[in-house]
């Protein structure tokens, strides 16, 4: 599957240094920061810096290196935030949405961290 790369979007202006944001975490690849409209106490969202629209698109064409780096910026954004589930930690809910279906609005790869409340059972 190909898939264009719309250079306007929001993260992408994000990640040219063109509006703001509130950052959590930074590696060579990957930027984690908080979601403008959190859904809970915890909300950050964490992309790659390569164009890459969705997971599948990531996965399929970004280099081993990116995708461990990203990989382990997740990790670590859990880490930084003591969300690991067990010994105290208070767990976390990891979610990526990908298209018309998953209601993807923001079409730059972006993996969704929540935590900070109970979140209740998944449901479509
Ligand atoms: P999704 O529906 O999975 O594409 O989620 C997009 C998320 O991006 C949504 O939770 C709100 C967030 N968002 C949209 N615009 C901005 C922005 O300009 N800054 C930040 N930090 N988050 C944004």
């Amino acid at each position: 599957m190909a898939y264009d790369y719309d250079t306007g979007n929001i993260f992408a202006k994000i990640l040219r240094g063109e509006i703001p944001n509130d950052t959590v975490l930074e590696t060579e690849h990957s930027l984690a920061f908080n979601d403008i409209g959190p859904q809970a106490p915890v909300h950050v969202l964490v992309i790659p810096k390569g164009p890459y629209v969705n997971w599948d698109h990531f996965i399929t064409g970004a280099s081993a290196e990116e995708i461990a780096d990203y990989a382990r910026a997740i990790h670590a954004v859990v880490g930084k935030l003591g969300l690991e589930p067990g010994e105290g930690g208070q767990g976390y809910r990891l979610i990526m949405n990908a298209g018309e279906a998953g209601v993807q609005e923001v079409p730059h790869l972006h993996a969704h961290i929540l935590s900070g409340r109970p979140l209740g059972k998944l449901v479509a």
